[in-house]
């Protein structure tokens, strides 16, 4: 029996990450892809030695180019894609508009709209040949809501579940379901990258307070996959419980 194939993006680091050991666990044959080859490759060796298939793809999801060369040379023992994880995505600055940095704007919109975009129509038509399949969006709380100096960040999470809800009604007749999972703070490398290294100003974000962990977030989209075929588990927000909204986080200091 070929068992049918998970596609995480963004599984160097992160959710993407926790999202790839959860699903290993649970017995699927995975892609997972980022830019970063050695940790995908040292992660993809921790799965196949407990058991998992796993094939590694190293490319930038913001250049098409890459992404579709990436889908034709897919081998065809992990063609039947029957899920899409559309996790990679980052935040980049935290500055008012008035000042923001346009480099940073560009890179967030590429990654976290055009990315998403990218891989979901070079992945789609693989998924049209296979049954249940589905598409899960890693979202935000920041998609739901924005707050101060957040702007183009929030503007592209907004976009995703847009997009997510566009997916769906487009993605109806074929029977794929679309959902998403939109989380507040989790601690990842995510503030890490947000401020181009400078770990003080990462570790305070998560200070004072539980954050989620990734591996919360792989909970949720293992809970969403294993819904039983007529049900679609739309979309989840799911905070920590210090936190009521984006800037609302009961801190202990
Ligand atoms: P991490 O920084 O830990 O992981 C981000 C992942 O995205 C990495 O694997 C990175 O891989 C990949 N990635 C980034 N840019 C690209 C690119 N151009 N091409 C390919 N892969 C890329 O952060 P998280 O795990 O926290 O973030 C995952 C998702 O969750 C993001 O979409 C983020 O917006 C969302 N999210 C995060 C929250 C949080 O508080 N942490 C809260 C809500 C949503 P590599 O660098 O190797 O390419
Ligand atoms: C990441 C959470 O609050 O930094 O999407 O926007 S937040």
């Amino acid at each position: 029996m070929n068992p049918q194939t998970f596609l995480i993006t963004g599984a160097s680091s992160g959710i993407g990450g926790a999202c790839a050991e959860r699903l290993a666990k649970a017995g699927a044959k995975l892609i997972l892809t980022g830019r970063r080859k050695e940790r995908l490759h040292d992660l993809a060796k921790k799965l196949q030695s407990e058991g998992a298939q796993v094939y590694v793809a190293s490319f930038d999801v913001r250049n098409n180019d890459e992404v579709v060369d990436f889908v034709k040379t897919i081998p065809t023992e992990f063609r039947n894609i029957r899920v899409l994880i559309n996790n990679a995505g980052l935040a980049a600055g935290l500055d008012p508009i008035q000042s923001g940095d346009v480099d940073q704007w560009d890179r967030m919109i590429d990654t976290n709209l055009k990315g998403l975009l990218y891989m979901s129509r070079a992945v789609l038509p693989l998924m049209m040949e296979v049954k249940d399949a589905h598409v899960i969006n890693i979202g935000s709380i920041a998609g739901k809501e924005v707050y101060g100096s957040g702007n183009v960040y929030c503007g592209t999470k907004h976009a995703v579940d847009a997009l997510t809800r566009a997916m769906r009604i487009d993605l109806l007749p074929l029977n794929i379901r679309v959902s998403s999972v939109s989380p507040g703070l989790v601690e990842t490398e995510f503030s890490l990258v947000r401020f181009e290294g400078d770990q003080d100003r990462a570790s305070s974000v998560y200070k004072g307070y539980q954050p989620l962990l990734a591996e919360d977030i792989a909970d949720a989209v293992a809970y969403i996959l294993q819904a039983p075929s007529h049900v679609n588990i739309a979309d989840i927000l799911i905070l920590p419980t210090a936190q009521a909204s984006s800037r609302d986080v009961s801190r202990s200091n």
